[in-house]
């Protein structure tokens, strides 16, 4: 909804990319998709292939259905619900496409965005530390899986009584070279105790990774899990 995170969501895109939309239908009423040229109206300039259901076979609660959508050309495009009258009650993002060759950074057909919690907690005696429960406990470091291109929200709570910081990295004890934009606060300007941050990131490339505290020594006492990016 308005004011909520990821309502409307714009999608950029480069001339020729191809753009998978999974469609569900989470209210109770009726709905359709489409992407148009047009900047009002719901059938002038739809885009054939991109229509999921219609205004007169819509989607009933609960249903979804794809479509895809390739930019022909730069501007601005429109995806809306084509059932009349939804479009102007909000029902309307936009796509924005450009020729930008330095935008390389494309998310794969399948790619999602996943959003994971991991605070930072110690034990009593702040010897080991961890990301959400105490070693043995459940959801201790737990292991995160994604897919190259999926877009990844981390929120962080420090739950802790010390400083802390997060980051994802290759080598755990370079705990300085943090990727791609991953981090959440920093080894000198870290979380305080009762603080929370986020990051929100592209996996841009495959293979075994680690998401660690990045004050120093933190991951070797157990601010340390496992990230895969298949
Ligand atoms: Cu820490």
């Amino acid at each position: 909804m308005p004011g909520e995170e990821d309502h409307n969501p714009e999608i950029r895109v480069n001339v020729g990319d191809k753009v998978i939309f999974d469609v569900i239908n989470n209210g109770k009423s009726f709905h359709a998709f489409a992407v148009t040229s047009n900047d009002e109206g719901f059938n002038e300039g739809v885009v054939e292939e991109s229509k999921i259901a219609s205004s007169s076979n819509p989607l009933k609660p609960g249903e979804s259905g794809n479509s895809f959508f390739v930019s022909a050309e730069e501007g601005t495009y429109y995806y809306i619900c084509t059932v009349p009258g939804h479009r102007e009650q909000g029902m309307e993002g936009r796509i924005i496409s450009t020729n930008d060759v330095t935008n390389t950074v494309k998310p794969s057909t399948d790619s999602m965005h996943r959003k994971y919690t991991l605070s930072f907690v110690e034990s009593s005696d702040f010897r080991t530390l961890a990301f959400n429960a105490l070693p043995g406990e459940e959801d201790h470091n737990p292991e995160i899986r994604v897919n190259i291109g999926d877009t990844i929200t981390i929120k962080s709570i420090n739950q802790g009584k010390s400083f802390h910081a997060f980051g994802v990295v290759k080598n755990p004890e370079n705990f300085n070279d943090v990727l791609w934009g991953s981090e959440i606060q920093s080894a000198s300007n870290p979380l305080k105790p009762g603080d929370s941050g986020e990051s929100t990131f592209i996996a841009e490339a495959s293979g075994s990774y680690y998401y660690i505290c990045t004050v120093p020594g933190h991951a070797l006492q157990g601010m340390k899990g496992i990230f895969i990016v298949d």
